[in-house]
């Protein structure tokens, strides 16, 4: 029987942070455990969506595999490639373009967030973003993708294309595989550091709204004893956190670098004051960050094994991509 098939990526746009560690890169490297196959790649296609800076994009890719290494995913199990390096992804979007309906594209929160006000300048890349997600999925017939809470809406849109595309021109048989989203652990959404109600995101103004993985134990002690919270105690339980999204994060934080529940996290330390339970999760952040962080510019100071990684790893998504493209054309009745 056929291994189930898992992808996932993330985006060379920044430094990666405890948001993207904790919501999606730490369950990659337990789910390589079971039985899949995995495929992790840097997603550069749509790191450029939203203005980037093109003397640094090539190290950032390089920085994403870094990481995914150094967080523990194996380059002898799992595939690790660079989107860019698999032309299918933007082959099979363009066909997906014709059957996604613009007011699916108009409900994504993630295009009206980081538009903004300016929506108008905007790029046609970021608004269609979730077309370019749903082919990269699906190009390799993925089973299940593991990600955080934000790009569930993303997620849906794939099934959405997949279903269309099965029903107009594969006689409603499973041509293409309807992907299950899967949101593990208990950070699927970590919030900035400096206003809980908005989302840890690498491309934040303001550096001491996140940890990144780059960041040294002094620095990551300074962006958490600056972290807003409030002037009670710290939350004993979830129904003491209404109103106190930043309390919420925070315990939420040190409840997945624990591995433990936020329940027993909010015992362990409700009533106490921000400032003990700052500095216990200060120590526990370092703990858990700084050997992938060592490992990591370990990695990052061995290109050439870096680029090994992305091209073995092109190699194989090449592989499984370019026939699923083929058939699709074929499908939709392309001269071939
Ligand atoms: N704050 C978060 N909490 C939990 N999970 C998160 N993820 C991102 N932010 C959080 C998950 O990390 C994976 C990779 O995300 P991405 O690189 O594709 O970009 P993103 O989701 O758009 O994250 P950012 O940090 O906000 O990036 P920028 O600012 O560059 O757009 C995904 O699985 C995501 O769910």
């Amino acid at each position: 029987m056929t291994k189930k098939r898992i992808l996932s990526g993330m985006q060379p746009t920044n430094q990666l942070h405890l948001g993207n560690y904790l919501g999606a890169l730490r369950n990659w490297v337990k789910l390589q455990e079971e039985d899949y196959e995995c495929l992790f790649c840097a997603v550069d296609l749509h790191a450029i969506t939203n203005g980037h800076n093109p003397a640094v994009l090539a190290k950032a890719t390089r920085e994403i595999a870094a990481a995914y290494v150094a967080a523990g995913i194996n380059p002898d199990k799992c595939t690790i490639f660079a989107q860019s390096a698999v032309p299918a992804h933007t082959e099979l979007m363009w066909l997906f373009t014709s059957m996604t309906p613009l007011g699916w594209l108009n409900r994504m929160t993630q295009f009206k967030e980081k538009a903004g006000k300016k929506r108008d300048n905007a790029s046609l890349g970021l608004y269609s973003y979730p077309v370019l997600m749903a082919a990269d999925i699906l190009v390799y017939n993925a089973s299940h993708v593991p990600v955080g809470e934000d790009q569930k809406q993303h997620l849906e849109l794939a099934r959405e294309i997949a279903g269309t595309f099965n029903h107009r021109y594969a006689k409603d048989e499973d041509f293409f595989t309807l992907p299950e989203p899967m949101i593990m652990g208990e950070a699927t959404r970590v919030m900035s550091l400096r206003d809980g109600t908005s989302k840890m995101s690498k491309s934040a103004v303001s550096d001491m709204t996140r940890i990144n993985l780059t960041d040294d134990a002094d620095l990551i002690a300074q962006k958490f004893k600056k972290a807003k919270t409030d002037a009670l105690p710290v939350p004993a339980s979830k129904e003491e956190c209404e109103d106190r999204a930043e309390a919420k994060n925070l315990i939420t934080i040190y409840a997945a670098l624990a591995d433990k529940s936020f329940d027993e996290v909010a015992a362990e330390f409700g009533g106490k004051g921000f400032g003990d339970f700052k500095k216990a999760l200060t120590d526990l952040a370092v703990e858990k960050l700084t050997p992938i962080t060592s490992r990591m510019n370990e990695l990052m100071s061995d290109e050439a094994e870096i680029d090994r990684i992305l091209y073995k790893g092109a190699e194989r998504a090449n592989e499984l991509a370019i026939p699923v493209v083929k058939k699709t054309k074929e499908l939709m009745g392309f001269w071939a």
